[in-house]
């Protein structure tokens, strides 16, 4: 099912299921060349949310602040070459809500454990704002804020499961948004674990 939650986003329930196995596959090749890690913010604060990336550009933060970069700090190579399946997903998806011909240049993937939360925020650090963002959420279910364009608009809640899928475009792109505490159970295919692919066009 295709519902429009929002002016631009739109959530694609289930819509990255029947790909489950090859997309968790990938991700387990993804982490064996770059593992998961839990940044540090230009703040000074560790992140909760542990992070690799894929494609040719990943995102990093650090004391310095926040950026794309073409190279794996920890491994000092180049991030792992975006799967087939995760760019076919993530182009299948964007047209599927609007956005035909999405070309993602990065994928972010996430990490939450029980308890690992992301709090509110806004993506703007990508030059082309005018690309959507679509996130795919695998294994445990969680609860995401969205809010609105102004960090004081009260956030709504969307639970996201295994499979779903959101295409974040027009208006939606630059809302406010976050993850609330991840709530503990056990997942088939990953365990105690939610992870999230989020692709984007950096520039
Ligand atoms: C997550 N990740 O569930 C989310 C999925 C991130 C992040 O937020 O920055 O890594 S992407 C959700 C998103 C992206 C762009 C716009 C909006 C939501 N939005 O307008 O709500 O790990
Ligand atoms: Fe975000």
């Amino acid at each position: 099912t295709c519902e429009e939650i929002a002016d631009g986003a739109v959530l694609l329930r289930g819509f990255a299921k029947p790909i489950e196995d090859e997309l968790i596959a990938a991700v387990r090749e993804i982490v064996a060349q770059s593992p998961f890690r839990r940044m540090t913010t230009p703040g000074g604060y560790q992140m909760s949310v542990a992070m690799t990336n894929c494609g040719e550009r990943g995102w990093i933060t650090d004391q310095t602040g926040y950026r794309y970069d073409a190279i794996d700090p920890r491994s000092d190579a180049p991030w792992p070459a975006m799967p087939a399946v995760f760019r076919d997903l993530a182009r299948r998806a964007a047209e599927s809500g609007g956005y035909a011909g999405f070309a993602p240049d990065a994928c972010l993937v996430n990490r939450y454990e029980p308890g690992t939360r992301l709090s509110l925020h806004q993506d703007k650090d990508e030059l082309d704002l005018a690309a959507p963002i679509v996130s795919v959420s695998l294994g445990l279910s969680a609860i995401f804020l969205f809010g609105g364009l102004s960090r004081n608009d009260k956030p709504r809640r969307f639970r996201l499961t295994h499979g779903d899928v959101v295409v974040w475009g027009g208006p939606s792109r630059l809302a406010y948004h976050g993850v609330a505490p991840l709530a503990d159970g056990e997942h088939a295919l990953l365990g105690r674990k939610r992870v999230n692919l989020t692709f984007r066009k950096t520039r």
